[in-house]
């Protein structure tokens, strides 16, 4: 057999899906033939592109973060071999480190309550929970980007934490942050008539000055943005004027598509629209135009679906795994270091949002029960939920999952993506050689309708076998997702190889 019809996925897919769970058939086909490169010269995506955000009040409790949480340890490692570990959130700027078990709560400065903020509630973060985190880290095999608190935080103790982590963390520590959404601090945190880009810059210079001072050679990521990358651009221009600055080795911001959930525009047809990657793009071209200034590259620290905790029927379904996928591609063929998705548990997050998530309000609003409720993931955008002592991936992850199959891989500089849409079909795609030296490419067939058919020419001297993956679920609202090989084939002599991508699926052929 050298050609993977529709039928063909579907009929290897029953094998051990029910039939209510196969992909929804096109109403529509579109076809289109794609030239495939022999080489790569685009971006090379980092083996540790691929990561999760969780608030540091995650912290509280010492056995989450922990080399004796298994269940987490094996959905992390199920997302990705060498993942990184983001710390941060609202919750970091209400911290405070405690370094021993009667070291009194410091005095924190006056912040404005603000409906919808997080309260000033402070917890403490202590070296079990920091050397509990290292234990994790290292039966995960991740990495960790540490944020520590700048909003009610002193340098000071912004660099006893630091010193105290980095011993712990050793080589498991990529590089601290030290503020979170600092272009949102003017809500709650600083003046708003006087905060700014520039106002940030030099207070931030004095915590990662006295963090550099515990911790000799301490890399930096900053500024950790809710949404004005402008501000990486300011950073970058002002960057050339400090004298004997800070290692900094990322620029960072965040990105939530939307919210909250309350948000009627939030919905699964806006999330999936080409129109929405291109802003991911506009944002992208700003912010590596800055980090270029300066020499490093951009991550993308903490984002997801819709902001305040995600909202049920979006950001907890098969939809959110197409965009994920999508999206960590588009930024990964951007040349960005990586993706952090954010979620965690249901306290945590609530705490950082003034104490509850729209998306209850929207449930009960909706007639549903307590216990219908409580079978939604809390947050809603988690990529790995948990129900009791059970931790699941969630839709999103598996998107996620599937992008990250092209970890340490050098993507194809063809812009796909455009070709496919100009035929009017809702699709992209990205090729890249492996670090195995194979030829791969992921399609993301987004349409609710259309199904592709395509002919990808991979050139004739080229042979071998095809194996295949699908992203697929049995529609894009469904709270299931999953990642299913396919049988092997070969490649036909002409080098051409048919292949059909139903709609609302996601495929990825690699010739081995
Ligand atoms: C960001 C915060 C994070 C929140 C998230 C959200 O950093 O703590 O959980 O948005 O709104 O602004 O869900």
């Amino acid at each position: 057999m050298n050609r993977i019809s529709r039928r063909t996925f579907l009929a290897s897919a029953a094998l051990s899906l029910a039939a209510s769970q196969l992909p929804a058939q096109g109403k529509r086909r579109v076809q289109r033939a794609l030239a495939i490169p022999a080489e790569a010269t685009g971006p090379q995506v980092p083996r540790d592109f691929v990561g999760l955000s969780y608030e540091v009040q995650q912290f509280a409790d010492p056995t989450f973060f922990s080399g004796e949480n298994e269940g987490l340890i094996r959905a992390c490692k199920g997302l990705a071999s060498g993942g990184v570990l983001r710390l941060g959130g609202n919750t970091g700027e209400f911290a405070y480190w405690k370094p021993t078990p009667n070291a009194p709560e410091p005095k924190h400065p006056h912040t404005r309550e603000v409906v919808g903020e997080p309260k000033a509630q402070y917890y403490a973060v202590t070296p079990e929970a920091v050397r509990n985190l290292a234990s994790f880290l290292k039966a995960t095999g991740w990495s960790c980007i540490y944020g520590i608190g700048m909003g009610t935080n002193t340098p000071e103790r912004a660099a006893e934490e630091a010193a105290f982590a980095a011993e712990a963390l050793g080589d498991r520590l990529q590089y601290f942050q030290i503020g979170n959404e600092v272009d949102l601090f003017g809500r709650h945190l600083r003046d708003p008539k006087t905060w700014s880009a520039k106002a940030y810059l030099e207070e931030w210079i004095e915590f990662a000055r006295a963090v550099a001072g515990r911790v000799p050679g301490a890399r930096f990521g900053m500024p950790d943005v809710a949404a004005r990358v402008s501000w990486l651009t300011e950073i970058a221009d002002a960057w050339g004027s400090i004298q004997n600055p800070p290692h900094v080795v990322a620029l960072t911001h965040h990105y939530y598509f939307g919210g909250p959930a309350t948000n009627p525009d939030v919905n699964i047809a806006n999330l999936l629209k080409p129109a929405t990657m291109a802003k991911v793009q506009e944002m992208a071209d700003e912010a590596l135009a800055a980090a270029r200034k300066m020499g490093v590259p951009v991550r993308m620290t903490e984002g997801n679906t819709c902001y305040r905790g995600g909202k049920p029927g979006l950001s907890d379904v098969f939809a959110a795994a197409l965009w994920a996928a999508d999206y960590a591609l588009l930024l990964a063929s951007n040349s960005y270091s990586g993706v952090n998705l954010h979620g965690g548990t249901q306290k945590p997050i609530a705490n950082g949002l003034g104490g509850f998530l729209p998306g209850d309000v929207l449930l009960r609003d909706q007639g549903e029960s307590e216990e219908q409720i409580e079978k939604h993931p809390h947050p809603f955008y988690t990529p790995i939920a948990s129900f009791g002592a059970e931790y699941r991936m969630e839709p999103v992850a598996y998107g996620l999952k599937f992008a990250g199959g092209f970890a340490g891989a050098t993507l194809a500089r063809v812009n796909f993506s455009a070709q496919l849409q100009a035929t009017g079909v809702n699709a992209t795609a990205y090729a890249a050689r492996l670090e195995s030296g194979h030829t791969s490419i992921i399609v993301l067939n987004k349409d609710a309708e259309t199904d592709l058919e395509l002919s990808l020419d991979f050139g004739a001297e080229r042979a071998g076998e095809v194996r295949s993956e699908m992203l697929l679920a049995p529609a894009l609202d469904s709270r299931v997702a999953e990642i299913r090989s396919q049988e092997k084939s070969g490649l036909p002599k002409s080098g051409t190889y048919r292949l059909t991508v139903p709609c609302a699926s996601g495929v990825r052929l690699t010739l081995a």
